[in-house]
């Protein structure tokens, strides 16, 4: 049987809680017995993008390698999730549009976290560096976030729980016939 595979791209500043949610997902659907895969940024640039950095360039190429890799998976019946910040507009729809030209699904969903939270959960204690001045070109302080215009889901994660918001993203991938 054929089954649909699919990316779901969740774009949004570092520590707006694109991993967790990610994660939560997967979970949910590995225990539908859905083929999953979660692509980290964090965890991608350790292997398939090694030595890259954080200029616009080096995100752009980021964020087309993990582009490539999750149409791979998705065209063979993965669930990609793609949690990865991928702050370019030009960039996600470049990605958008490799998906449509193997007729493959997209989703983007944006994690719309604002900076003010994300900078309070610095998770990595990114924020308290970029404040301190020991690091430079931090997306949404420093270096550029442009927030996708017409997202499929818009995840509100600071009003709502961890759950929560697996939840809206499980429900509309049953809506788009992917779970
Ligand atoms: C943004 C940065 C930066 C700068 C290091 N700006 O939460 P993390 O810390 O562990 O994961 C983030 C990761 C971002 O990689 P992405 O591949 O998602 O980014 S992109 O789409 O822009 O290529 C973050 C960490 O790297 N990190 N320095 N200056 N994030």
């Amino acid at each position: 049987k054929q089954v649909t595979g699919a990316t779901v791209w969740l774009t949004g500043l570092p520590s707006a809680g694109k991993t967790t949610i990610a994660n939560e997902l997967a979970g949910r659907l590995r225990a539908e017995g859905r083929k999953v895969e979660v692509l980290d940024g964090d965890e991608i640039r350790e292997f398939l993008s090694a030595g890259l950095g954080f200029s616009r360039e080096d995100r752009d190429t980021n964020v087309q390698r993990i582009g490539f890799l999750a149409e791979l998976l998705a065209r063979n019946g993965v669930l990609a999730l793609v949690p990865v910040i991928a702050p370019f507009a030009d960039s996600r729809e470049a990605v958008r549009k490799r998906h449509q030209a193997g007729g493959t699904g997209y989703l983007e969903v944006h994690v719309a976290t604002p900076v003010e939270v994300c900078s309070v959960r610095d998770v990595k204690g990114l924020y308290a560096k970029q404040a301190a001045g020991e690091l430079k070109g931090l997306t949404g302080v420093d270096d550029p976030y442009e927030a996708p215009e017409a997202p499929d889901l818009r995840i509100e994660s600071h009003t709502q729980t961890v759950q929560e918001s697996a939840a809206a993203l499980h429900a509309l991938l049953t809506e788009r016939g992917l779970s």
